[in-house]
């Protein structure tokens, strides 16, 4: 199976990498949708919108900042090192991330989509016209967070569940559909639009394949599904290192 795919991306031109919060489960961040997904009672989709945070924004930002101060702890692991190393050897592989934790970023990946935002930036939740800013203080000095500028409720800078993603990500994440090689990486393909990019590049000819400790409602669709950790599938194909040009 990971000979197929080492021949794949051997003859690919063009590779895109889908990663979702399986690449990062190695480094010790809670997966959505695994066992430590879960936050006290509460599911990620019951939080991460923008309704639970005009209900309650002191009881959103606990789970953010109890996120913020478990992923400062958190090193990238070989998985995102393997996918730093390919965009760094080549301006045609591109990682899309579903990822907030930024350990993307922090591996070296050049060129690094990101869907749903960092959990390290924030915005003024009353949009005073200020850019969302960065601020990686474990924890942040005002609970909730205030926008520096205006004084209002600050939010993270996050894509929640009913909000739109940023045309300029989604234009992006479209562009590198069009691929020899599209591999669907430690994600349970349900969150959309990310999980229709899938799809995106299959109909546009992309040699699709899914690593995944479990089979997910991709597993039917992609070419190739491989079985097994993303920390270790990845650095075993990148034995064989894909001659990315
Ligand atoms: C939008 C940021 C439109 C916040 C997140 C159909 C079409 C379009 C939209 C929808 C639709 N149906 C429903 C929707 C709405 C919704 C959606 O998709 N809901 C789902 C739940 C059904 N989508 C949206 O709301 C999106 N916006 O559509 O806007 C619109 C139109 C008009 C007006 C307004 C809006 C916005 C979605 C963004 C949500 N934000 N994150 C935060 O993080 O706090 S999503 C969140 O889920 C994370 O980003 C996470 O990454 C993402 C996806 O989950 P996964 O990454 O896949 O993680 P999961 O835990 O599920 O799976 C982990 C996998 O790893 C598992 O398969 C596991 O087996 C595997 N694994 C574990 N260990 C390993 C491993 N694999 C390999 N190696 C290992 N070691």
């Amino acid at each position: 199976m990971i000979d197929r795919l080492a021949e794949q991306l051997q003859r690919a031109r063009r590779v895109t990498v889908l990663t979702g919060a399986g690449v990062s489960a190695a480094s010790g961040v809670p997966t959505f949708r695994g066992a430590g997904g879960l936050w006290r009672s509460f599911r990620a989709e019951d939080l991460a919108t923008p309704d639970a945070f005009a209900r309650d924004p002191t009881l959103v930002w606990e789970w953010y900042e109890w996120r913020r101060a478990m992923i400062a702890a958190c090193k990238p692991n070989a998985a995102h090192d393997v996918l730093a190393r390919w965009t760094r050897e080549s301006n045609q592989c591109t990682v899309i991330t579903q990822n907030v934790d930024d350990l993307h970023l922090r591996a070296g990946t050049e060129r690094l989509v990101r869907l749903h935002g960092s959990i390290w930036e924030l915005a003024c939740w009353d949009q005073c016209g200020v850019r969302p800013w960065r601020d990686e203080r474990v924890p942040l000095p005002n609970r909730p967070a205030t926008c520096p500028t205006c004084g209002g409720l600050a939010r993270p800078g996050v894509v929640w569940f009913g909000e739109m993603l940023s045309q300029d990500d989604i234009d992006a994440a479209s562009m590198a559909c069009a691929c020899d090689v599209f591999l669907a990486v430690g994600t349970s393909a349900v969150v959309y639009p990310a999980a229709g990019l899938l799809q995106q590049a299959k109909a546009n000819g992309a040699f699709t394949a899914e690593i995944n400790i479990e089979t997910t409602s991709a597993s039917s669709a992609v070419d190739l599904a491989i079985q097994g950790g993303a920390e270790v599938v990845l650095p075993a194909l990148a034995i064989r290192p894909p001659k990315l040009r």
